[in-house]
C-alpha cells in the first residue's frame, strides 16, 4: 500500500473504531468473501437477436478454468467455478478436478440444462408426458454423479418450464409433476449435497412459468426439506420488488441457498452487479451480514454471479463484477448496527436511514486496498488485469476458432 493510501486507512479505521466497529473482523470477513464465477461467463453467449463472438472467448472448459483462475488471482476471492452440464462436458471428471485444483479452484454448484433440448418443449420436470420427465430425470441423476466426482455441494437448478397460452396445459397438474419430479431429485442427492431452487417471473414461458417467485421455490423447498434451499437471482424480479425483503424473509426462515449476482434494468439484462442499482445491493448485503453477525448462516449461502455479457470483455467484466459485490459487501459490514438499533427502537426514522446512508456513502476503497494486501493480490484489480496482457494473450491462442455460442 502507498503512503497516500495508508494514510487514508488509518483515517477510515479510526473513524469504524470511533463507531465501535471491530475493524479487524470486518477486514478478516472481507478476506473470507467467496464469490463464485460462472463457466458461461467466459464463453461467447448470445440473444435471439444475434452473437458478437469475442477474441479470446473460452471455449473449452480448460480455457473457462483458465479465464476464472485469472479472475481469482487479480481478486483473491472467486475460488470456485459454477459449471453448466452440458455446455461444460468432459470424459474425464476426476481430471477436470485435478485440472481445477492445479489452478488453485474448486468447483462449485452444477446446473443441470433442462431447456435446451427438442423434447423439452412443453417442459421438463413438469412436462405432460412421463417420458420427458424420465429424460429430465435421468439427467439430472447424470450431474448428481457428476457432482460426485468433482466434489460439488450444490446442485443448482433452474427450470424453463411453464406455458405460453392459457389453457395449454392444466397448471395445478402442473404442479404436482413438478413436486413429484422434485422428490425423486431429492432423494437421489446424497446427505451432503443441496438442491437450489432457482425462481423467474418470465421468461421463457410467456404466460405461466412453473416457479415464478420465491413464494413458489419456498413452498417447493418446504415440501422437500432441509437441504432444498432458495436461489434467489437478482435479475428475476419484476420491476420495484423489495429484493431485499424476499433476502430477509428467507434468512430468517433458514431457507436461503445462494445469489446469483447480476443487475437489471427491465428483467433478466445479465447487466454488471451493482451497475444499476447500487444501493439496491448494498441494502441486500446488509440483510446478509445482518444474519451473519445473528446466526451465521454465511456458509450456508453460495455467493454466485450469473451474467455472461454481450460486449464487455468477458475477464473483465467478471473481475468488475466481483470487485462489486465486494465494495457492497464492505459497505454492509461498516453500518453501525447499534446506532441502527437504537434509531429503529427510538422510531427515528430519519437517523436509522442515515446508518444506512452513511455506510453506503463511505469510501471504503482504502480498506479493501488493505484487504487485498493482506491477500496478496493487486490493489487495482482491474488496471493489473489490463497491465497483465491477459486478454491479449487470450485473444492470441484462442484466435481464428469456429464455434457455436451459448444461450447464457
Ligand atoms: C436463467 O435465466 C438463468 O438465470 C439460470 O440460472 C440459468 O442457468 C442461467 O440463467 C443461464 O445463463
Ligand atoms: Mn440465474
Amino acid at each position: 500500500m502507498n503512503s497516500e493510501m495508508q494514510g487514508k486507512y488509518e483515517r477510515l479505521a479510526a473513524t469504524l473504531k470511533a463507531r465501535g466497529l471491530d475493524v479487524q473482523l470486518i477486514e478478516g470477513r472481507l478476506k473470507s468473501q467467496h464469490i463464485e464465477t460462472p463457466s458461461w461467463g467466459y464463453a461467447d453467449s448470445g440473444t435471439r437477436f444475434g452473437v458478437f463472438p469475442q477474441p479470446g472467448a473460452a471455449v473449452t472448459l480448460s480455457e473457462k478454468l483458465r479465464d476464472a483462475a485469472h479472475v481469482h488471482r487479480m481478486t483473491g476471492i472467486a475460488p470456485s467455478v459454477a459449471l453448466h452440464i452440458l455446455w461444460d462436458m468432459v470424459d474425464d471428471w476426476q481430471a477436470l478436478r485435478q485440472e481445477a485444483e492445479g489452478l488453485g479452484l474448486t468447483i462449485g454448484a452444477i446446473n443441470p440444462n433442462l431447456f435446451q433440448d427438442e423434447a423439452y418443449r412443453f417442459g421438463s420436470l413438469a412436462a405432460p408426458d412421463p417420458t420427458v420427465r424420465r429424460k429430465a430425470l435421468d439427467h439430472v441423476a447424470q450431474c448428481i454423479e457428476i457432482m460426485k466426482q468433482v466434489d460439488s455441494r450444490d446442485l443448482s437448478l433452474w427450470l424453463a418450464d411453464g406455458t405460453n397460452y392459457p389453457g395449454q396445459d392444466d397448471l395445478r397438474c402442473r404442479k404436482r409433476r413438478l413436486e413429484e419430479s422434485l422428490a425423486q431429485i431429492y432423494t437421489m442427492l446424497p446427505d451432503d449435497k443441496r438442491l437450489l431452487v432457482e425462481y423467474k417471473f418470465f421468461e421463457p414461458a410467456f404466460y405461466a412459468t412453473d416457479i415464478p417467485d420465491w413464494g413458489m421455490a419456498l413452498l417447493l423447498c418446504n415440501k422437500l426439506g432441509e437441504r432444498a434451499r432458495v436461489l434467489v437471482d437478482l435479475g428475476h424480479h419484476a420491476q420495484g420488488v423489495n429484493i431485499e425483503q424476499i433476502v430477509a424473509t428467507l434468512l430468517d426462515e433458514k431457507k436461503l441457498g445462494g445469489f446469483h449476482f447480476n443487475d437489471r434494468k427491465y428483467a433478466d439484462d445479465d447487466l454488471t452487479t451493482g451497475s444499476i442499482n447500487p444501493y439496491e445491493l448494498f441494502l441486500v448485503f446488509h440483510e446478509l451480514v445482518t444474519s451473519e453477525l445473528n446466526d451465521d448462516q454465511g456458509s450456508q449461502i453460495a455467493y454466485m454471479i450469473d451474467q455472461t455479457h454481450l460486449l464487455k470483455p468477458r475477464v473483465e467484466a467478471m473481475i468488475q463484477s466481483v470487485l462489486a459485490i465486494q465494495r457492497a459487501y464492505a459497505k454492509a459490514l461498516i453500518v453501525d448496527r447499534e446506532a441502527l438499533a437504537a434509531a429503529q427502537a427510538d422510531g427515528d426514522i430519519i437517523a436509522a436511514e442515515e446508518c444506512l446512508v452513511s455506510a453506503f456513502n463511505t469510501d471504503v476503497e482504502p480498506l479493501l486496498v488493505k484487504v487485498r494486501d493482506d491477500l496478496g493480490v493487486p490493489a487495482d484489480p482491474l488496471q493489473a488485469h489490463r497491465e497483465s496482457g491477459y486478454q491479449e494473450q487470450i485473444a492470441r491462442e484462442r484466435a481464428g476458432r469456429k464455434v457455436q455460442p451459448t444461450l447464457g
